[in-house]
């Protein structure tokens, strides 16, 4: 745990971000020195007294900012011993062989799910789009982009795309996709995934909360009815520092274990 009674203003001035009440702008900076890896969770923050010297703000205005972050879950108070940043969220396992939903991956973990949208609507496929799922010419699709979170954390931004003709209406889904899926008979059975590692860009660090370069799990799905029919095509990027994505392996039926088959 480092002593960051200094280290906090080593970029030089302090410089707060502009509009707002002051103490929301307090907040904000350190929201920011926090995503900026400036302090990192653990650390304790400077006392009340040096923070509104070095800001040059009243002690009543660190204490509203601090009060604030403490009940976001940023930062958390230690009677007598002070203010430090909150212990990075719990990591999160993902099964990597069953084919669930967001909502029942953090409801098996007793975990509050919660999206926030970023975009729905009907539109002109993307070339890709069309060949994925199997769109007739002239059919539209279906888009839903959502920042998908457990309480205040966020860990994942998805945006799902499906035929217009499985889901005419992307503003009826409210909390589960597989969910309103499932009531039409449209859940998916089987699904095929692609993950690679990535380094998120300046806007989607910005809605996981961290740093701009941080590293992300970007993840396609592909999922299919029984028939076959692809019914959703999701790109998912997920918070690397959240998620572990955990795969059962056995051994196949090789001729090394003589059970090859002709
Ligand atoms: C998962 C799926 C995503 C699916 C979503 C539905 C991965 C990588 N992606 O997050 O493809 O659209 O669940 O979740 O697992 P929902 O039913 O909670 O909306």
């Amino acid at each position: 745990m480092a002593d960051l009674t200094n280290s906090l203003f080593f970029d030089g001035p302090v410089v707060l971000p502009t509009g707002g009440p002051l103490y929301l702008q307090l907040k904000r900076w350190i929201e920011d020195a926090i995503n900026k890896g400036a302090i990192s969770p653990g650390d304790a923050l400077p006392s009340e007294r040096d923070l509104a010297l070095k800001v040059d703000v009243s002690r009543v205005t660190v204490r509203k900012a601090v009060l604030q972050l403490v009940q976001d879950g940023v930062l958390v108070q230690r009677h007598g011993s002070g203010t430090f940043v909150a212990p990075q969220p719990q990591r999160v396992e993902q099964s990597l062989s069953q084919l669930t939903s967001f909502t029942e991956d953090m409801a098996r973990r007793g975990m509050a799910v919660r999206s926030e949208w970023l975009d729905r609507g009907l539109y002109l496929p993307s070339p890709e789009e069309t060949v994925i799922l199997g769109l007739s010419p002239g059919e539209h699709v279906s888009r839903i982009a959502r920042l998908r979170l457990t309480g205040d954390t966020p860990l994942a931004i998805e945006r799902a795309s499906l035929s217009a003709r499985v889901l005419p209406d992307p503003a009826v889904v409210s909390d589960s996709l597989y969910k309103l899926l499932e009531r039409s008979g449209n859940r998916p059975i089987r699904a095929i995934q692609r993950i690679r590692a990535a380094n998120l860009g300046a806007e989607d660090a910005d809605l996981l909360q961290v740093a701009p370069g941080s590293a992300s799990l970007n993840i396609e799905r592909t999922s299919y009815l029984a028939s076959g029919r692809v019914i959703e095509f999701t790109r998912s990027i997920y918070r690397g520092d959240t998620y572990d994505f955990v795969a059962e392996l056995r051994i196949g039926d090789t001729p090394s274990n003589g059970a090859a088959k002709p």
